[in-house]
């Protein structure tokens, strides 16, 4: 007997198709002037979900999250970390 797989835990949640149902929420943190700011803010997003999906640029300020965390809570937890998001 093969063993039986259960493939819903296999696949990253990232990847499966309810994720992506997910809108992408995008800010601008005006305060996030390099890229150690970036990385902050990214690990800030990541605590917060260990799924989501972040792309933060320093040059134009702007941060993308793909995550099933609302944006209040996202805004929420990169303001505790001392930078000031607002939502696009
Ligand atoms: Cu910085």
């Amino acid at each position: 007997m093969l063993p039986v797989v259960n493939y819903e835990l296999v696949i990253p949640l990232s990847h499966s198709p309810q994720f992506r149902k997910f809108p992408m929420i995008t800010l601008t943190v005006s305060d996030m002037a390099c890229a150690a700011c970036a990385e902050t803010i990214t690990a800030t997003v990541i605590a917060l979900d260990p799924a989501a999906q972040v792309q933060a640029d320093p040059q134009t300020k702007v941060v993308k999250v793909k995550t099933t965390v609302s944006a209040e809570a996202v805004v929420a937890a990169i303001a505790n970390s001392g930078y000031s998001p607002q939502v696009v």
